[in-house]
């Protein structure tokens, strides 16, 4: 529990009324616990009842999305969209879509989406999105069908100032095309609604590559400035083989790292010569396939089955961009054991709160989700801003604009920890630079009597 009053009579009333969300609990926990000081600090939080109201979402939407299969079976999915907090500017957050999704998921991701989007220093607020509905191995047409049935009940609460959805697990270019086109259809507007969008109709450049690219130089800024370090001559083991992933690898190897070893749901892959990323492109991007088809493909690598076996592969940096707690104790432990430097998270609450703490109390730098990939929502209000503009910037443009950005979070998050006497913690830090903006603008906008 908290030292202060305020922050156990916060969190007992969330546990209250959340009982049985956990990764929502343990999200804003961890969130609480950095605060303390911020707390103790600025009595104007607690008399504005400002985390009594950041803890609850301005607005959770839960809707049926009906849809039928190429047998004419009839589905039923749960779709989500938690518009979480507006205080500084439009919801903003992507879209998953998992058999995993619930409410509890939804809302801890729409919970760190404030704190994220805030520390790009961009007026984006927090929202999140998705359905349980499971995209593997259904055809285009009924990846189709779902996007447009859900859009159909979606397209009523957002819009281009209101709220702007977009990628994450299992929403990639083609479903934010289909969705697209559906709100197009029914809104009968052309706006930046969505981000992530095919770059013939309205998509940034570079924001495919944006998370993962952002998060290797999150982490190189991070090795600099603590370490004196950078990722050449560094072995590194990304999870996940998706779009995080897939970015994250080829950024750490043109800084000079050498990748190891990358997973999907199923198992993993080593390959000691370092992993040849076209093939990986083609087996997941183009193929839609799975991740062991890559030792058939390329001599001496090895699979595994079992995903979290990848983090007893030996390494310097680890980068979990998979999915929420994919680390747990016993596997920060090995990475510890085994000599991990730096652990940046790729992935949104990638780390359980006892790898977190683990990692700290070793001493190894550790870059939390919501300072280190914020690189993708970051690209994505850029997109937004192109989109309200009618123009586009280059490549080269949106990229340098990406590492500046990311450079800066790092900074804020280093100095906002040090200011609170926690020097070097980067998980208090980006959940204080996060946290006081936000703040900021909501004392500054008053409540509503
Ligand atoms: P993708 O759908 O492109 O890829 C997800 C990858 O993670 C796949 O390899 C998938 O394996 C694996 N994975 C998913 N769920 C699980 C699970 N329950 N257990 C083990 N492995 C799993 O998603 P993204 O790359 O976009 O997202 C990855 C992470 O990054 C998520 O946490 C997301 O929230 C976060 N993120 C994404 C951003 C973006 O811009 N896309 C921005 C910031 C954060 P399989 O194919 O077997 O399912
Ligand atoms: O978790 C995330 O930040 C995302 N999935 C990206 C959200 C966005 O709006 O680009």
């Amino acid at each position: 529990m908290f030292k202060s009053e305020y922050l156990n009579r916060v969190y007992a009333q969330v546990e209250a009324r959340s009982a049985n969300e956990p990764e929502f609990l343990q999200a804003v926990y961890e969130v609480l616990e950095s605060l303390e000081p911020v707390v103790e600090a600025n009595p104007k939080i607690e008399a504005n009842g400002i985390l009594e109201r950041l803890v609850e979402p301005e607005r959770q939407i839960f809707f049926r999305v009906p849809w039928v299969d190429d047998n004419g079976k009839v589905h039923v999915n749960r779709g989500f969209r938690v518009q979480f907090n507006s205080a500084i500017g439009p919801y903003k957050g992507g879209i998953r879509l998992h058999p995993s999704v619930n409410a509890s998921v939804i809302k801890f991701l729409g919970f760190e989406q404030i704190f994220k989007n805030s520390l790009t220093s961009l007026p984006i607020g927090g929202g999140k999105g998705g359905s349980d509905f499971d995209p593997k191995g259904k055809s285009d047409l009924e990846i189709m069908r779902f996007c447009q049935s859900f859009m159909t009940e979606l397209c009523k609460h957002i819009g281009a100032d209101t709220d702007v959805p977009a990628g994450d697990i299992g929403t990639g270019a083609r479903e934010i095309g289909y969705m697209y086109g559906q709100y197009k259809r029914l809104r009968n507007e052309f706006t930046g609604v969505l981000t992530g969008k095919g770059l013939s109709y309205g998509g940034s450049l570079a924001r495919t590559e944006a998370t993962g690219y952002g998060l290797c130089y999150f982490v190189e800024e991070m090795l600099k400035c603590m370490k004196n370090d950078s990722f050449k001559g560094k072995t590194v083991v990304i999870s996940g083989s998706g779009n995080v992933a897939i970015y994250a690898n080829q950024k750490a190897t043109e800084l000079g790292g050498k990748v190891v070893a990358m997973s999907d749901s199923n198992g993993y892959i080593v390959d000691n010569n370092g992993i040849d990323l076209a093939v990986v492109k083609q087996i997941k991007e183009v193929e839609r396939g799975r991740i062991k088809e890559y030792v058939n493909r390329v001599k001496g690598a090895e699979y595994h089955e079992g995903c979290a076996g990848i983090w007893t592969v030996k390494c310097d940096i680890a980068l979990p961009c998979a999915t929420q707690n994919e680390i747990n104790e016993e596997s920060a432990k090995t990475l510890v054991k085994n000599g991990v430097i730096a652990v940046g998270e790729g992935a949104n609450m990638p780390s359980t709160p006892e790898a977190v703490a683990t990692f700290q109390n070793a001493g190894v730098l550790f870059a939390p989700a919501k300072a280190a990939n914020a690189g993708g929502v970051a690209t994505s209000a850029l997109e937004m801003s192109q989109n309200s503009m009618r123009y586009s910037w280059t490549f080269e443009e949106v990229d340098a604009k990406l590492k500046n950005i990311m450079i800066n979070i790092f900074h804020n998050a280093y100095n906002a920890a040090e200011k609170y006497g926690q020097k070097g913690n980067l998980v208090a830090g980006a959940n204080i630079a996060g946290f006081e903006k936000v703040a900021d603008a909501m004392i500054a906008q008053g409540i509503a009597y």
